[in-house]
């Protein structure tokens, strides 16, 4: 591990920390987080790209699997939907001769129900996240990223196809040509988003090891917000998705193929460039770290036991510390 200086007092647990999260993978660092953090400390800032009309209903998948993982509800075995969900629904839709490439358990139904009712009566995606992952007993800020619609649209070798037909239907199987954001050039960030990374006491700004391509480019998308991340006067750190080359689940590796990038590490924290502060490797790739002119972290990425997702969440902050010991960011510009 490489720290700027090893002597700063610990930081409070109090302290407020923002992470930028996709799904399952991300999922797993914010429960960490949410884990060692004091109960509202955690500002989780959630990708909406993946966001989709069906069956009549508004999904949204990565608020609905933080919400879920956070509140002890998810599905184990899948990531996505409810522990011990049943499937009632999709078996009558089947017999309908309905829709069933996506599957909708019948308690999941209730949050799209839900979501969909309050959605058309008005009210923002922003204030019925917050309100659902009250009932769930959750005190992390579940932010959605942007309450105006932006859509992540994959553009491939069999055309142009909405993130779900691509990542579901088509299982991330055609090859990915160009990634883009509909609605990215109108969409702004909630109040909340903005409030959370101009917050005074931040001590980090964690990208978690989310696909960067389809669940935290959409984040850096919308409006302002890639520019809040670089004036923040926290250190921004990623943890890197990739681990020996490969990708924990999904796919971002074969992405980075089709990119012509190499599938390494080192790639991703070039892909983020000037918005790092730091960067967070697995020890697998210690070697590619040691060339890194980013500061950097090597410890275990993979998250295999609810005890290696609050080690990770741990040590992550714990070298944002050493990063908080430099100077005020103030001055950096970056893209918007
Ligand atoms: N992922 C699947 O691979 N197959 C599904 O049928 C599916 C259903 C589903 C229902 C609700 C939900 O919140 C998520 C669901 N997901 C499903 C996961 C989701 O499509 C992706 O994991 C995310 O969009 C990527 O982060």
């Amino acid at each position: 591990m490489q720290t700027i200086r090893n002597d700063e007092p610990e930081r409070s647990t109090a302290m407020p920390v923002v992470a930028l999260c996709g799904g399952i993978g991300g999922a797993k660092l914010a429960l960490g987080l949410y884990h060692i953090l004091e109960s509202d400390a955690l500002f989780l800032i959630l990708n909406t790209g993946d966001d989709f009309e069906h069956l009549g209903l508004h999904i949204s998948p990565d608020i609905d699997t933080v919400a879920y993982t956070l509140a002890g509800k998810n599905n184990p075995k899948t990531g996505w939907g409810r522990r011990d969900d049943t499937w009632n629904f999709m078996k009558a839709l089947a017999e309908l001769g309905g829709e069933t490439w996506f599957s909708l358990g019948d308690g999941d139904l209730a949050i799209h129900v839900e979501r969909t009712r309050r959605l058309k009566a008005g009210e923002s995606l922003s204030q019925i996240t917050d309100d659902i992952s009250r009932a769930f007993g959750i005190s992390a800020h579940l932010l959605p990223m942007t309450d105006d619609p932006l859509r992540t649209v994959i553009e491939t070798e069999e055309g142009a196809l909405p993130f779900q037909d691509y990542f579901v239907r088509k299982q991330s199987k055609p090859a990915v040509k160009k990634i883009a954001f509909e609605g990215a050039d109108t969409a702004l960030p909630s109040a909340a988003v903005m409030n959370a990374l101009q917050l005074p006491d931040l001590r980090a700004v964690v990208i978690c090891p989310s696909n960067p391509f389809l669940s935290i480019d959409p984040i850096l998308a919308v409006a302002g917000i890639r520019r809040a991340l670089t004036d923040c006067s926290a250190p921004v750190i990623a943890v890197s998705p990739i681990i020996g080359g490969q990708a924990v689940k999904g796919p971002t590796a074969k992405i980075m193929s089709e990119f012509s990038m190499l599938s390494t590490a080192r790639a991703i924290a070039d892909y983020y460039g000037e918005l790092l502060d730091g960067f967070v490797f697995d020890n697998t790739d210690e070697a590619e770290a040691s060339g890194s002119p980013l500061p950097y972290l090597v410890t275990q990425t993979l998250m295999e036991s609810l005890e290696d997702r609050k080690q990770l969440a741990h040590d992550v902050l714990t070298f944002a510390d050493t990063l908080n010991a430099r100077p005020a960011k103030a001055g950096v510009a970056g893209p918007q």
